[in-house]
């Protein structure tokens, strides 16, 4: 429905100035908040950019839970600084968001009522302290994948939002394969917990790149617009190549019988993820999306009175202001 929302708006742009805008984006030029744009692309991105930062603020959900189980201090610090930096990482992309009209309340509302998405990666649960490791690897790992093209994305403020980001995204990829190699390498049951992570994240972390080309609808026209940068499926082979390595470096097995080295395309060639299961997760029907959205609603209640008081102050400070001019 939102794909034929934006399509029949873009259709009402004036043909003129399309082309214009169209000729600035092949140019590599980047497009400010206040410049023309047609209106399939600032919906577009809203909804690109308002998922993402969804994305960081629910992701934050799974492994938060293991802060105060985490098996020493330095690790419980590390991973305290991790889930803090996703919090960031959602206020630069809801500011990115918001120089395009819609407000911050706006769009977390559209989250709480389902009419937006985020990753369904953070459908899954956690199960143990091997999952935080797997999604530091794996979950962060195919996150920047994504992230690193996106820098060079057509719009200002969320090109500038994905430098940041992905400069502590490494880190975070670096911390979790860091503490899986230390259970990869542990006892005989810790290296099995690492295999069971791996068993488990390894399909979900593919389904985050979207669906395979063939059902991706927003690919080709984000693309042109240089919103998206890449396909799904060049970004999830690329993901797949970097990974295998890691895994086999680790002494663990991706779970994927059919996964080899194709010496001519120079990739591996590997089993896609169960699309039946990735859309039925985005449809709302994952393991954790009842308990994701009730978390995050609970959330935003208890944090109204803040709201109120925050605003009630701005008014007030406001209106002072106004009654000394
Ligand atoms: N989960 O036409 P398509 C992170 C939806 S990492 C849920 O290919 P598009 C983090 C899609 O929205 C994750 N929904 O779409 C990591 C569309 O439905 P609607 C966040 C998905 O947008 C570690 C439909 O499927 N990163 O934050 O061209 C710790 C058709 O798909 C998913 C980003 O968001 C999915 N995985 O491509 C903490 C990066 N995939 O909207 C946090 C920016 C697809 O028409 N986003 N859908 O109802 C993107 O690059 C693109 O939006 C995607 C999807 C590649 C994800």
């Amino acid at each position: 429905m939102y794909a034929q929302m934006i399509k029949s708006e873009a259709t009402q742009d004036d043909p003129e100035k399309l082309a214009a805008f169209q000729a600035r984006i092949d140019a590599g030029e980047k497009i400010e908040p206040k410049d023309w744009m047609p209106e399939g692309y600032r919906k577009t991105l809203i909804r690109q950019i308002g998922q993402h930062a969804h994305s960081e603020i629910v992701g934050q959900l799974p492994e938060g839970n293991w802060i105060t189980r985490a098996p020493t201090l330095e690790r419980k610090a590390i991973l305290l600084a991790k889930v803090q930096d996703e919090a960031g990482h959602g206020l630069y992309l809801y500011c990115a968001a918001e120089t395009l009209g819609v407000s911050r309340d706006e769009i977390t509302e559209m989250l709480l009522d389902g009419r937006m998405k985020y990753s369904s990666i953070f459908n899954y649960p956690t199960l143990n302290w091997a999952d935080i490791g797997a999604v530091g690897w794996l979950v962060d790992g195919a996150a920047i994948m994504n992230q690193v093209p996106l820098q060079r994305t057509s719009f200002g403020p969320y090109s500038r939002a994905m430098i940041r980001i992905c400069k502590e995204e490494s880190f975070h990829q670096r911390q979790g394969y860091d503490a899986i190699r230390k259970m990869a390498e542990g006892t005989p049951e810790q290296k099995k917990m690492a295999q069971d992570a791996l068993n488990r994240l390894w399909y979900p972390s593919l389904m985050m790149f979207g669906p395979s080309d063939k059902d991706s609808v927003h690919s080709a026209q984000s693309m042109a617009w240089k919103i998206k940068m890449n396909t799904n499926d060049e970004l999830r082979q690329k993901f797949v190549d970097q990974t295998v390595p890691q895994a086999e470096y680790l002494g663990l097995t991706v779970p994927d019988p059919d996964l080899k080295w194709n010496e001519e395309r120079g990739h591996y060639d590997y089993t896609d993820p169960d699309w039946s299961e990735f859309f039925d997760v985005i449809k709302g029907n994952g393991p954790c999306n009842v308990d994701r959205l009730a978390a995050r609603n609970k959330a935003w209640d208890d944090g109204k009175w803040v709201r109120d008081g925050l605003l009630a102050h701005a008014r007030k400070k406001a209106a002072r202001k106004h009654a000394a001019e």
